[in-house]
């Protein structure tokens, strides 16, 4: 962790600079008619969950390269949470992977998540990969599996992830179905929609009154023939067959090539079923890259539909924000910090799109004022207004260039010597 005088320092090296900036921003966005202070309030609100699987270098099926200081175990990877959100003030929240991450002791867990400030947001589970004495096999599905017993355990697995995340104070339950065939012929396409629809039914009804189920799609990978639920449509079926706390989650590498994700992101909040979103970014299928790294522009977009959804009041509209990203070039936590600031960065301009503006141009069909309307928010450097909302925060004005300068991986790889029970991450 940072102490409180450590950031103060690097802040106050920075300040007079950074109000200067905000002023200027603040006179530009006034001269809009837009009033800055409302946006920096919002960014100061924003929330993103971070994954427990995400604080290691990821890797690829060629091979991985660990760096040096990564978490053995799931408190240390809560310590670097810690930090992230310490630095940037939006991370305040884990999404915990079950199996992989999974404590012997889940109180324990939450306590020691707790005195680092952090709380727990959806928990995942995995029914994807056979686990260290498991009694059946996922090779051939979980929840859409032939055979009963397989999915007994598929669902097993999932309640007592709803068990562990109500001792740690979860409210959601993730479930990706990485569940399809290889090959036409091999899965019958209706009955196993059916025996999936079936099996979430069932876990649906040990879920809390509190809590919400976010079914996630995915068009292909690791089935590469078809996947039970391959698109949002599959999700959104499963979600309103479901009922009310069930919801779909976008994660916006699960798409296939040139899909308009902002548009299935609005199509969602018109149905009242957007549960939330997994965060990276993609240049050619489930990338896992960090958030804001490819197409900042669609993020933006994406992001446009989340403000103006807000913006309409949409009832039921509260998406749980997660990153879930993986990758095996950068510094995990680095790679983190990049990514709650894309999101601040991205949400900040989306909420100076002009909406009276867009909307007459709309009417009138100008299509090229609309489409300027968009360029001049998304073009707009809101750099100050996302540093004014760390600050307020407590978290840093420039959150890599203090992560850097402290020389805080040295310090962790100097602490974490021993081999301890390190699990690598997987993409998921
Ligand atoms: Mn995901």
């Amino acid at each position: 962790m940072f102490t409180v005088e450590v950031i103060g320092s690097h802040n106050r090296n920075r300040v007079e600079a950074h109000q200067q900036d905000l002023d200027h921003l603040g006179e530009l966005v006034a001269r809009r008619g837009q009033n800055i202070e409302a946006v920096v309030s919002s960014v100061t609100s924003f929330e993103c969950a971070i994954p427990s699987w995400a604080l290691g270098t990821g890797g690829t099926r060629f091979g991985r390269f660990p760096g040096a200081g990564e978490p053995r175990n799931v408190f240390e990877k809560m310590e670097d949470i810690a930090v992230i959100h310490q630095l940037t003030g939006s991370a305040s929240t884990v999404s915990l992977h079950i199996p992989w991450d999974e404590p012997d002791d889940p109180a324990e867990l939450r306590d020691h998540a707790s005195a680092l400030n952090l709380g727990f947001d959806a928990v995942n589970s995995n029914t994807f990969q056979d686990q260290a004495d498991q009694p059946v096999s996922f090779k051939f599905g979980s929840l859409c599996h032939t055979d009963a017993d397989v999915r007994r355990f598929a669902i097993d697995h999932n309640l007592h992830t709803i068990e562990v995340g109500k001792t740690l104070g979860s409210n959601a339950l993730t479930v990706w179905l990485a569940d399809g065939s290889n090959f036409p012929g091999q899965s019958h396409f209706r009955k196993a929609f059916d025996r999936t629809l079936s099996s979430l039914s069932e876990i649906y009804t040990h879920l809390p009154d509190d809590w919400q189920m976010f079914t996630e799609h995915k068009p292909y990978e690791p089935a590469f023939y078809s996947s039970v639920v391959q698109d949002w449509g599959s999700s959104l079926m499963l979600a309103q067959r479901l009922g009310k706390k069930a919801k779909c989650l976008v994660d916006l590498g699960h798409h296939l090539p040139n899909a308009n994700v902002e548009q299935i992101v609005s199509r969602l909040v018109s149905a009242e079923k957007l549960g939330g979103f997994h965060f990276n970014d993609s240049m050619y299928g489930d990338d896992d890259l960090t958030t804001g790294s490819i197409h900042p522009y669609q993020l933006f977009l994406v992001f446009n539909e989340l403000v103006d959804a807000a913006h309409d009041r949409v009832e039921g509209f509260e998406p749980s924000y997660m990153l879930d990203q993986s990758h095996n070039l950068k510094d995990p936590i680095e790679a983190l910090i990049q990514s709650i600031v894309a999101l601040q960065r991205a949400f900040a301009k989306a909420q100076l799109v002009d909406r009276e503006a867009l909307a007459g141009f709309q009417q009138s069909n100008d299509v090229l004022m609309a489409e300027e309307t968009m360029k001049t928010a998304f073009e707009t450097d809101v750099s100050p207004i996302i540093r004014e909302a760390r600050l307020r925060n407590g978290g840093a004005l420039e959150p890599l260039a203090l992560f850097r300068e402290s020389g805080y991986r040295a310090a962790l790889a100097a602490k974490r010597t021993s081999a301890g029970e390190y699990v690598p991450p997987q993409n998921l």
